[in-house]
C-alpha cells in the first residue's frame, strides 16, 4: 500500500494511526501542501478533491476521504479491531468521529482558511479567532461525550476510530495555541493514547517529511562525513 500523506495532516494522521494499530505496513509518499502539491494534476488524478490523505492499494485501486478509508480498513482487517461490536456503541463511536471530521475539521481547513484571507480580508488573528471558535464548540462536545464513559479511551477501555480521529485533531489545536484545560478528560485520552507505539509512530514529527524526519534522513551522511568516511 502507498499512503499519500502530508506530516501535518490530521486526516492523514488519522490513517497513520490506524495502518499502524492493525499493523499494516506501506510506502509513505509526501505530498507538501505548502507547495500545493495536492491540486497537482497527477495527485488530482488520484484524488479529485485534492485534499490529502489517499490511500492506493497494491492493486493500485485508489481510496480517499480518511473516514471511508478508516472504515475499509476496519472491514477488511479487522483486527485489532477499532470499533465494537455492539450497534449501539458503534453508533457512538462514528457519532465521536463525525463531530470531529464533520464539524470541526472541514472548516478548520487550510483551503477555507486561504479562501476566509483572500475573499473576506481576514487577517491571521481572524484565522485564528475562527479555529478557536469551531474548535471550542467541537470539543465541549466531544468532552461530555468522552466524559460520559468510563476508560482510558473515548468509548471505554478499548482503541476506537473515536481515539484515532481525536489525536490528530487535540495535535492542531494544539498547533494553533487552543486552550484544552476545559477539555480535562480529552487531554487524558490524549496522554494515554500517546503512550501507545502505534500513536507515537504515526506522530507527524515521526514522518519522512517532518522537519525532524529530513534531519534524520541526512543525519547519517552528515556523520559519515564528519568521520572522514
Ligand atoms: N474529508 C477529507 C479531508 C481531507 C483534508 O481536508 N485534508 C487536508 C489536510 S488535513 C488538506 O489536504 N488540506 C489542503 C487544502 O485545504 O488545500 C478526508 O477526511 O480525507
Amino acid at each position: 500500500m502507498r499512503l499519500y500523506s502530508y506530516f501535518r495532516s490530521s486526516a492523514a494522521y488519522r490513517l497513520r494511526i490506524a495502518l499502524a494499530l492493525k499493523g499494516l505496513d506501506y510506502d509513505y509518499v509526501a505530498v507538501n501542501l505548502l507547495k500545493s502539491e495536492q491540486t497537482e494534476d497527477h495527485y488530482r488524478s488520484l484524488n479529485p478533491i485534492g485534499l490529502v490523505p489517499a490511500l492506493q492499494l497494491d492493486s493500485q485501486d485508489v481510496l480517499s476521504q480518511s473516514v471511508a478509508v478508516l472504515e475499509w480498513l476496519e472491514e477488511k482487517y479487522p483486527n485489532p479491531a477499532l470499533l465494537p461490536a455492539d450497534a449501539l456503541a458503534r453508533a457512538r463511536v462514528r457519532a465521536f468521529v463525525n463531530v470531529i471530521a464533520c464539524d470541526i475539521h472541514p472548516i478548520c481547513n487550510l483551503s477555507v482558511t486561504n479562501y476566509l484571507k483572500t475573499e473576506f480580508g481576514a487577517d491571521q488573528d481572524a484565522v485564528l479567532g475562527w479555529y478557536h471558535q469551531w474548535m471550542s464548540r467541537g470539543f465541549e462536545a466531544l468532552e461530555t461525550l468522552a466524559a460520559s464513559t468510563q476508560g482510558s479511551f473515548c468509548m471505554g477501555d478499548s482503541v476506537s476510530l473515536a481515539d484515532v480521529c481525536l489525536i490528530p485533531q487535540l495535535y492542531n489545536a494544539n498547533r494553533f495555541g487552543i486552550d484544552l484545560g476545559p477539555y480535562p478528560t480529552l487531554t487524558a485520552i490524549n496522554t494515554h493514547c500517546l503512550t501507545l507505539e502505534a500513536f507515537q509512530s504515526a506522530a507527524p514529527e515521526q514522518q519522512p517529511d517532518s522537519p525532524e524526519g529530513v534531519a534524520r534522513a541526512t543525519e547519517p551522511q552528515s556523520k559519515l562525513q564528519r568521520d572522514g568516511q
